[in-house]
C-alpha cells in the first residue's frame, strides 16, 4: 500500500486530491481526471479513505475493525441456534451438514451444521445484511442500487481429525451468474475472535485482478463438504495472508479474490456471518459452455429435488435477491 507521504507532490497535493475525491457524487461515474490513479474496483462516496481505496484496488480485500456490535452478533447466534433446534424455519433456507462431524452443538444426535444459507426470510439474521454501517461501505463497491444476493452463517465445526472443516481455496464468482464482477462484494464478519487455531480466512492478495478459474471438488482423503469446490490451478508462490479478526471485525472482498479457510483445531464451533452484495445494475449471463456450467447443473439438481421444479441458475438468484437501496434495475 502506498503511504500518504510517498505521493508525488507531498502532503499539500494529497489534501487537494482528497477534496476532489470527496466531491465526486456517489451515483456518478468516477472521473479518472480527479484521481491520482485509475480506480477500477472502488467508487467514491466519501466513506473509504484514499489509503483504503488503494489497498482494496491493490489487494482485493479490506478489513474494517469493530463493524458489528456484540449485541447484534448475539441476536444472530440465537437465531442460528433456533434454526438448529428446528424452532425457526423459513422459505428458501438451506441447512448444510459436515461430511464427518457427528455431533451438532445444539442437537447432539444430529450431524453438525456447518452452514446455513439463504436466510433472507429470517428477519433476525437478515438484519445483518441491512446494517447501515455495512451498507455505507458496500456502496463504495456496488454503487447506490444495492442488492443482497447471497447470505450465509458459517459454523466451522471442530475438526474430527479428517480435515473436513477446511474450506478449499476458491473464488466466490464461481457460484454467481451475474456480472460485472467488480460491482459485487462480500462482507464477512467474525462472530468471535477468529485466528489460525479455529480456522481464519486465508486470502491470496491481488488475485482479484485475474480471471475466474476452473473449480472442482478437491480430492481430500477425509471427504469434502457439498458445494465446497476448490481451485487446483493457483500459483503456489502467491503470498497468503491469514486474516486474524476480532469479534465484530468485517472484511470486504472481491468475488475473484482467491480465498479459503483452515482447519478448526479447537473444541468450539467457529462462527462468521456474511452477505454477498451486488449492484442491481449487474446482468445475468448465460453460463453454458463456461467453467460455471457444472455448478449450474449441481444447483439446479438440488433445487429440482427440493422444490420439484426445473430452473436455470439465474432464476434461483433472482428469487434469492433482495433490494436494500436504490432501484431494482436488472437483477
Ligand atoms: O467462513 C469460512 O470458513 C469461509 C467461507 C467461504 O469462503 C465461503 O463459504 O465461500
Amino acid at each position: 500500500m502506498q503511504s500518504h507521504d510517498t505521493l508525488p507532490g507531498g502532503p499539500g497535493r494529497l489534501a487537494v486530491l482528497q477534496r476532489h475525491l470527496v466531491a465526486v457524487p456517489v451515483s456518478g461515474q468516477v472521473s479518472s481526471v480527479s484521481h491520482p490513479t485509475d480506480f477500477q474496483y472502488t467508487l467514491d462516496n466519501g466513506v473509504l479513505s484514499l489509503a483504503q481505496r488503494q489497498f482494496y484496488e491493490e489487494n482485493g480485500f479490506l478489513v474494517v475493525k469493530n463493524m458489528v456490535t456484540a449485541g447484534d452478533l448475539e441476536i444472530y447466534r440465537k437465531a442460528f441456534e433456533g434454526i438448529c433446534k428446528k424452532e425457526v424455519s423459513a422459505p428458501g433456507l438451506v441447512v448444510m451438514r459436515d461430511v464427518a462431524i457427528l455431533n451438532s452443538e445444539y442437537v447432539p444426535d444430529q450431524k453438525a451444521i456447518t452452514k446455513i444459507q439463504d436466510f433472507q426470510e429470517v428477519p433476525d439474521l437478515f438484519n445483518y445484511c441491512t446494517l447501515p454501517q455495512i451498507l455505507k461501505y458496500v456502496e463504495c463497491f456496488t454503487g447506490p442500487n444495492i442488492m443482497a444476493m447471497h447470505t450465509m452463517l458459517i459454523n466451522k465445526p471442530p475438526d474430527a481429525g479428517k480435515k473436513t472443516s477446511r474450506h478449499p481455496l476458491h473464488q466466490d464468482l464461481h457460484y454467481f451468474p451475474f456480472r460485472p464482477a467488480d460491482l459485487v462484494v462480500c462482507a464477512w464478519t467474525a462472530m468471535e475472535r477468529i485466528d489460525r487455531s479455529n480456522g481464519c480466512l486465508v486470502v491470496l492478495p491481488g488475485t482479484h485482478k485475474g480471471t475466474l478459474k476452473q473449480h472442482d471438488y478437491p480430492e481430500w482423503e477425509g471427504g469434502v463438504n457439498k458445494m465446497y469446490h476448490g481451485i487446483r490451478d493457483f500459483d503456489p508462490n502467491n503470498p497468503r495472508v491469514h486474516l486474524v479478526m476480532e469479534k465484530g471485525d468485517t472484511v470486504f472482498f472481491h468475488p475473484l479474490l482467491i480465498h479459503g479457510s483452515g482447519m478448526n483445531r479447537t473444541a468450539g464451533f467457529r462462527k462468521a456471518i456474511s452477505c454477498h452484495y451486488a449492484s442491481a445494475d449487474c446482468n445475468y449471463i448465460p453460463v453454458k459452455g463456461t467453467t460455471q456450467e457444472g455448478i449450474e447443473k449441481e444447483v439446479a439438481e438440488i433445487a429440482g429435488k427440493r422444490f420439484g421444479i426445473n430452473v436455470e441458475l439465474k432464476d434461483i438468484w433472482s428469487f434469492r435477491g433482495r433490494l436494500l437501496a436504490g432501484t431494482r434495475t436488472n437483477l
